[in-house]
């Protein structure tokens, strides 16, 4: 058969984008040559409907194996007694929670997505907001930090069944044993969803949930630098608060709640080929290598943090203490959206994207603010001198929004820049 040129084609063109730009998606992030011959192997072939040992189709004894290994690695990176590594994205993970704990119109409470939470945790045009009933907590307005006096008044007076922490634009630690105090009083599950700053936490350099929440969901393919993918975890296994049984009338855990919600509950199949290149992943996390990679991530997001304030933008909540920065345009230019700011910079070849900051007046599609991310650009070798650059060349952007000219000339010079900064293979 022949090669699909075509397809082939946009592959290379996409290869290309990705090396001569300087990636600042905080979501986004360059998996190793391993991870992406995982990926791409004969494990795609294979169907393993069901758990290691107990599948729904013969010749699993190999795949079995692969997943076998991804659990047991996941358990040790975060610490975890239970975990489940098939779900195919963050927000089946979310989704699998929500079948285990909840009935449709149950209560929760999860991040207000304009304040930084995620579509999964209650956004009115996602299913956890279409089949469940979402309430939310805000950060203040005036440190943009979590708000958990409004949590806990939230969580009280409502008597959620779920409590939600997590976020997919928020640069600040979180107070974990509070969420929990407030999940325990109203007795309701506290899950968090740990997606953004999971390779930070699993190279020890931030607080880690699994040690508070009852269940913890994360993405693998954020900082944590794995195959685009979701996994389930518990710190501790627990009887399940519902009263469910098994068919020998016994009160069934809840990893079996949860392993049944994610398959046969919201998945069929599982992605072999993607467990096997998370396997590959959490190996990678469990090197030291990894928690010096971590570091550097964390290092240069402050130093372009202070960078940008030096230059007069505003950070919500003053700075970071992760891979995140989101910087909330209204303090240097009132007038620019994060909708053409975007549009400037994807032009010059630094990729970032447009988001919502605390209390925005615009509208998703336009916003006041723009995310940046250290995760990627930190897997290509960057270390805190490429910031202040980095932000000289982001700052003549935003000023020239419409000057094809100085566009240009930023994008000649970070093509240049990315040249001297090696990437994988594939
Ligand atoms: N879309 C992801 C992000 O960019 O944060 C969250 O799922």
């Amino acid at each position: 058969m022949e090669r699909d040129k075509v397809i082939f084609d946009i592959i290379e063109r996409e290869h290309q984008r990705q090396k001569k730009g300087i990636e600042l998606i905080a979501s986004e992030n360059f998996v190793s040559d391993e991870v992406m011959q995982a990926m791409g192997s004969c494990l795609t072939n294979k169907y393993a409907e069901g758990y290691p040992g107990h599948r729904y189709y013969g010749g699993c004894q190999v795949v079995d194996e692969a997943e076998t290994i991804a659990i047991e690695r996941l358990k040790q990176l975060f610490g975890a007694e239970w975990a489940n590594v098939q779900p195919h994205s963050g927000a089946q993970a979310n989704m699998a929670v929500f079948l285990a704990v909840m009935k449709p119109g149950d209560k929760f409470l999860g991040l207000n997505l304009s304040h930084g939470g995620h579509l999964s945790h209650g956004s009115a045009v996602n299913f956890s907001g279409l089949v469940y009933q979402p309430l939310e907590y805000n950060v203040t307005p005036d440190t943009n930090l979590i708000d958990y006096d409004m949590l806990e008044e939230v969580a009280r007076r409502e008597h959620p069944k779920l409590i939600i922490g997590g976020a997919s634009a928020y640069s600040r630690e979180w107070d974990y044993a509070r969420i929990r105090r407030v999940a325990d009083e109203v007795g309701a599950i506290f899950m968090f969803d740990m997606a953004h700053p999971a390779g930070l936490i699993a190279a020890g350099l931030l607080d880690n949930p699994v040690k508070y929440a009852h269940i913890v969901t994360s993405t693998t393919h954020k900082t944590l630098r794995g195959p685009r993918g979701g996994v389930i975890m518990m710190g501790k296994d627990f009887e399940n608060p519902f009263g469910k049984k098994n068919n020998k009338g016994e009160l069934r855990m809840m990893s079996s709640l949860l392993d049944s919600a994610v398959f046969p509950g919201v998945q069929g199949g599982p992605l072999e080929h993607v467990i096997a290149a998370k396997a590959v992943a959490f190996g990678e996390a469990l090197q030291p290598s990894f928690k010096e990679y971590q570091m550097q991530v964390k290092k240069n997001a402050a130093v372009m943090a202070q960078a940008l304030i030096d230059k007069g933008y505003k950070i919500a909540s003053g700075g970071t203490d992760n891979h995140c920065i989101l910087l909330d345009l209204r303090g240097k230019f009132p007038e620019l959206t994060g909708k053409v700011a975007e549009r400037a910079l994807v032009a010059a070849d630094i990729t970032a994207n447009k988001n919502m900051v605390p209390f925005d007046t615009r509208s998703p599609f336009l916003t006041s603010g723009i995310r940046l991310g250290t995760p990627a650009i930190t897997t290509r070798g960057a270390k805190e001198e490429l910031m202040g650059e980095i932000v000289e060349m982001i700052d003549t952007v935003l000023q020239n929004v419409d000057n094809e000219s100085v566009i240009k000339s930023v994008r000649e010079k970070v093509n240049s820049i990315m040249n001297e900064y090696p990437m994988f293979a594939y």
